[in-house]
């Protein structure tokens, strides 16, 4: 979509409003049949009051916005501090990712694995059924055409969901290329991905809306042989949005898997070394573990810069040369807000300046928003993220942990050039970070593609408030994708190492490397500065793709030698330096059980190559317990 153009006065864009929502069941001409039949089944089954076709125009999003604002869905922020801007506050029931509720329902239980939710889909479907019946009486429904990567790429894919939620077509207008080029790109042979979308909340007997309309009852639902997704009952973020998690993962990993291509929980980035050789690097670290901070990542040091391509998901498949090239298929950020402020993450502040959409921040008297982490100075008063009135002295967090900003990617000032190149870039490193209070070191090497699929199929985290759980007990994420494959990971695993075989072949699979911000010490307080000092790590990584590093041997893969990261003013002590790269065997040793236990879930599909890493690790701690 186009967004609209900057506006400092408070003055609305009347001439951009058309006075009332178009709500013309009529199909564009440009509709594909197959398209048009799918809608109107659809809506034949949830009886929406209305269908309109988005277009994806400033208009458009102008339209709905106002009717959003006039329904109290949406507040519009001062536009003196942010224009065109506004804040969303969700039913307190409806804050994040709900993982029980979200299901893979292949044909075989098998093949969703045992870290999935697994439904029978002749189970499935008439519960779906039963619960859209009528789901959207008294709404109106929304179509909304999308394309997954820039329109007409090689590597893009197209989508179709159907919501009745203003909010979910918004967002998505932000998130995704939507509406009319997107849908005359779907012609009678092209693949496209259906997904229904409900809040579930029909307004029928005189009912009255809520702001936030949601249902208790929740179903996130997948059908990976179909390439179908089923969504009911939540209207936040991955829940709803449903071409971020449900089809730019879950449903396009197995296409990807299938086509011989990765969909991965990965950011993207280019870094230009002092001598001017351009990297682009992608890494996957868990939910709210820190993807959009290194996306946009400011170095601390001389001579580098880091341009951002994308913060939450990527798209790799070799190219005709065999080199593994990457495109982020979203076209905008829907990032973590508490803990984003000047020092941590300057360029995302930057970046919402106006043109967002925030949920569940806090309100400022003076019609901005903030949330913790923002400014060092807490606002004397604000209303908080479920609309109360807050002072420091409440005792609650003014925004809640996992509150989000929407905003187009091509609004970052640090976005580069080739951030949409329809042939993607070619990725030099691949890391796997995660949220590691122990055991992890700061950085480490992988030995080979191998050793790199082991890691990250081993990738622990501490749970974080992107999805209901217990906030800070570890979990295992391999990969970050726990809650994102769409089928077995163990097979997973094996197409991992499959793709890995090819890109060797000719030569040029990306090195793979391993970090962890988050190691603390016995007094609980992080042993690394992280955010912008991250960079120093980056560059280690990238001065090892250049030849340039060397290598320390550790059980768990190569470190830094000493001095190999510049430590210069950093503040971290000799003492605090070893504790980041300390390999305690026993503790490792233990690790290795666990992992050895969570391998035998996966029984006969587990790949034989990622048993005969666990040895390898166990035999290395074993001599280094011995010296
Ligand atoms: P999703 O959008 O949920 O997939 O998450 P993300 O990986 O993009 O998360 P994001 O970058 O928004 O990180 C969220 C949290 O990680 C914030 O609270 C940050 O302050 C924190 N964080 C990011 N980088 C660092 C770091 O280098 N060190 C420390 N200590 N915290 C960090
Ligand atoms: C995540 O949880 O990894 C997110 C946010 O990126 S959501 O879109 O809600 O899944
Ligand atoms: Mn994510």
């Amino acid at each position: 979509m186009t967004l609209t153009p900057t506006r400092s006065s408070s003055a609305p864009a009347k001439a951009l409003a058309a006075p009332h929502p178009r709500e013309d069941n009529s199909p564009p001409a440009s509709a594909d049949a197959r398209v048009v039949a799918w809608v109107e089944s659809i809506a034949a089954l949830t009886k929406p009051d209305s269908v309109v076709w988005c277009d994806g125009s400033a208009g458009e999003y102008d339209r709905l916005t106002r009717a959003m604002v006039d329904s109290g869905t949406l507040i519009r922020l001062n536009p003196e501090h942010r224009p065109y801007s506004f804040l969303a506050r969700s039913d307190p029931s409806d804050v994040a990712r709900v993982e029980a509720r979200t299901f893979i329902c292949s044909e075989h239980e098998d093949d969703a694995g045992p870290t999935n939710n697994w439904r029978d889909p002749a189970e499935m479907r008439p519960v779906l059924a039963k619960l859209f019946d009528g789901s959207m009486r008294g709404r109106t429904m929304y179509v909304i055409p999308f394309s997954m990567g820039p329109l007409g790429s090689p590597l893009a894919k197209l989508g179709v969901q159907v919501t009745d939620s203003p909010y979910v077509v918004a967002s998505m207008g932000i998130m995704t290329r939507m509406g009319t080029a997107a849908l005359e790109l779907i012609t009678a042979d092209t693949e496209w991905v259906p997904a229904v979308h409900s809040v579930g909340a029909p307004l029928v007997d005189g009912a009255v809306d809520v702001p936030w309309p949601c249902n208790e009852t929740k179903y996130i639902s997948h059908f990976p042989e179909t390439r179908e997704i089923w969504s009911f009952g939540s209207a936040y973020g991955g829940n709803a949005l449903l071409a971020k998690k449900s089809f730019a993962l879950r449903i396009a990993s197995v296409i990807a898997r299938d086509e011989g291509w990765l969909a991965e929980h990965m950011l993207i980035l280019k870094v230009t070394n002092p001598r001017g050789r351009v990297f682009h690097v992608a890494a996957a670290f868990p939910s709210a573990c820190g993807k959009t901070n290194l996306a946009m990542l400011t170095p601390s040091i001389p001579g580098w810069t880091v341009e951002t391509i994308g913060d939450d998901i990527a798209w790799l498949k070799p190219d005709a040369d065999g080199r593994l090239r990457a495109i982020n298929p979203e076209a905008g950020f829907f990032g973590v807000a508490p803990g984003t402020g000047p020092s941590t993450n300057a360029t995302a502040v930057d970046t919402l300046w106006g043109n967002a959409i925030f949920t569940n921040v806090a309100l400022r008297d003076d019609g901005d928003v903030w949330w913790e982490g923002l400014t060092d100075k807490i606002p004397e008063h604000l209303v908080d993220w479920q609309g109360n009135d807050w002072t420091a002295s409440s005792g609650s967090l003014a925004a809640h942990p996992n509150s989000r900003f929407t905003v187009a990617a091509a609004q970052c000032p640090s976005i580069s050039s080739d951030w949409d190149d329809p042939h993607g870039v070619v990725i030099d490193a691949i890391i796997f970070g995660g949220r590691r209070a122990s055991n992890v070191p700061l950085v480490v090497e992988a030995r080979d593609w191998e050793h790199g699929v082991y890691i990250g199929a081993t990738v622990s985290s501490e749970r974080t408030a992107a999805a209901e759980g217990t906030v800070g007990e570890l979990r295992r994420d391999p990969f970050a994708m726990m809650p994102f494959c769409g089928y077995n990971m163990a097979d997973y695993w094996s197409h991992w190492l499959e793709m890995g075989a090819k890109l060797r072949a000719t030569g040029t699979a990306p090195r793979i490397f391993q970090v962890n911000w988050f190691r603390k010490s016995n007094d609980g307080s992080f042993l690394w500065p992280g955010f912008a000092e991250n960079s120093r790590v980056l560059a280690w990584i990238l001065d090892r793709v250049d030849g340039r590093a060397a290598g320390a041997d550790t059980p768990l893969g190569w470190k830094p030698v000493a001095d190999g990261i510049d430590t210069e003013g950093l503040g971290v002590t000799a003492s605090q330096w070893e504790q980041l790269f300390a390999v305690d065997p026993e503790a490792w040793l233990a690790e290795l059980e666990s992992t050895e236990e969570f391998f035998a879930g996966f029984g006969d599909r587990l790949p034989e190559a990622l048993t005969a890493q666990l040895a390898d690790i166990r035999r290395r701690l074993k001599l280094a317990r011995e010296n």
